[in-house]
């Protein structure tokens, strides 16, 4: 009895969950409008790239991993050959300015910039010597974001859009472990609660540049795309036991989506002709939702923490 209810419930919640996938109706055409997108080789990065690619965009496919084949596949499946790939490595400093010096170089504008590249858990510092999670995730888009600031603010109204995750409502984020080192234990709970903090600092830095720049006609939005079954769902799981393993795979298998139905709420928020003005919003299923709250002062210290890691020049800081 008590089994047949328990069933019949998960059966109603995840059908529920699959009526209720919000699933973009804009047609904006994007003709003449650049884009850059991060962690585009794969996931809902891809799905987001081939989507604004066939609303005629210029896509800027930015990935540690090699773009070829994701490139190409876009362009197939598009006929938008303006198509571009470029390596970025979020986990080095060097490689984020590198990237956003040659685009400032080569394009005269940018309309839309997603910040979606993820990592679920890594076990080593980056290069500069921060938390890995915590840099590709939050640092390297907290940087990325400044430096192409100024082509954002020249193609107005523009748009950022940073893809967070409804976990950064259960964070235990404060300037103290912002960067937290490696002699913490690798244990699947403290991964985890660094991803909730990275998803959760996103949220935080949207906020401020949503702020800092709504004179200039920059909107700043998060968005959680779901549970989304991509490579990111695995990563985490390696350092589990069997059980969280097999309660874990048995969600994915009820509840997830695929790339291109996590890909709508992105797309939604880059090109609703509704959502022009709407910014600081964290949206979930192509609805605008309250963001995870705060003190604002502590946000502001996080803001200011993350400039010096990022190792931001004076003129390079947001006043
Ligand atoms: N899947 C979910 O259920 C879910 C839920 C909430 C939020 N999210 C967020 O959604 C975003 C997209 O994730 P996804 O699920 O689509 O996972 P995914 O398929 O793993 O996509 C993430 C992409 O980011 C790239 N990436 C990893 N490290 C990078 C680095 N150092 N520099 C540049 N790019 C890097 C990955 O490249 P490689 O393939 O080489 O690693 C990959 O192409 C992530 O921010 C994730 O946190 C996902
Ligand atoms: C792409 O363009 C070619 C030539 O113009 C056309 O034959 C083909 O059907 C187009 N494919 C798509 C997916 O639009
Ligand atoms: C920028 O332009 C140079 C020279 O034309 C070219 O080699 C390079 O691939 C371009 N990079 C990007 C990201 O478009
Ligand atoms: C991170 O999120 C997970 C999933 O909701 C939760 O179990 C965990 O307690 C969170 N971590 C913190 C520190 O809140
Ligand atoms: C945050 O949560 C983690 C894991 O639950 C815990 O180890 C850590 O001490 C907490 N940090 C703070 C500042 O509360
Ligand atoms: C539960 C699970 O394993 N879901 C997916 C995780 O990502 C891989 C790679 O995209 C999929 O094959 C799995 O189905």
């Amino acid at each position: 009895m008590l089994v047949t209810i328990i069933v019949l419930f998960l059966v109603s919640l995840a059908i529920f969950a699959r009526l209720t996938r919000g699933i973009t109706k804009s047609s904006t055409c994007l003709i003449g409008k650049t884009a850059i997108i991060t962690g585009a080789n794969s996931g809902v990065g891809y799905q987001t790239a081939l989507n604004l690619a066939s609303r005629g965009c210029r896509v800027i496919m930015a990935d540690v991993a090699n773009l070829e084949k994701s490139k190409n596949d876009v362009i197939k499946h598009t006929n938008n050959s303006n198509i571009i790939a470029k390596k970025l490595d979020l986990g080095s400093l060097e490689s984020i300015r590198e990237f956003a010096n040659e685009i400032k170089r080569n394009e005269t504008r940018l309309d839309i910039l997603v910040n979606n590249a993820g990592i679920g858990s890594c076990s080593s510092a980056t290069i500069d010597g921060l938390n890995a999670v915590m840099q590709v995730n939050y640092f390297g888009h907290f940087l990325l974001t400044h430096l192409l600031i100024d082509l954002l603010k020249k193609s107005s109204p523009a748009r950022i859009i940073f893809t967070s995750s409804i976990l950064s409502f259960f964070n235990n984020l404060t300037v103290g472990n912002l960067n937290p080192g490696l002699d913490t234990p690798q244990s699947f709970r403290n991964q985890l609660q660094i991803y909730n903090n990275s998803k959760f600092a996103l949220t935080v830095a949207s906020g401020i540049f949503a702020k800092k720049l709504q004179t200039a006609a920059v909107t700043s939005n998060c968005v959680h795309p779901g549970l989304v079954s991509t490579y990111i769902n695995l990563s985490l799981l390696d350092e589990t036991n069997i059980f969280v393993k097999i309660v874990v795979k048995l969600l994915f298998f009820m509840f997830a989506k695929d790339s291109w139905t996590g890909s709508q709420s992105i797309v939604h928020v880059a090109v609703s002709q509704k959502l022009e003005h709407v910014t600081g919003g964290f949206f979930v299923d192509c609805l605008q939702f309250w963001a995870p709250g705060g003190r604002e002062d502590e946000f502001e210290e996080i803001w200011r923490a993350s400039e010096e890691f990022v190792k931001l020049g004076p003129e390079e800081k947001l006043s």
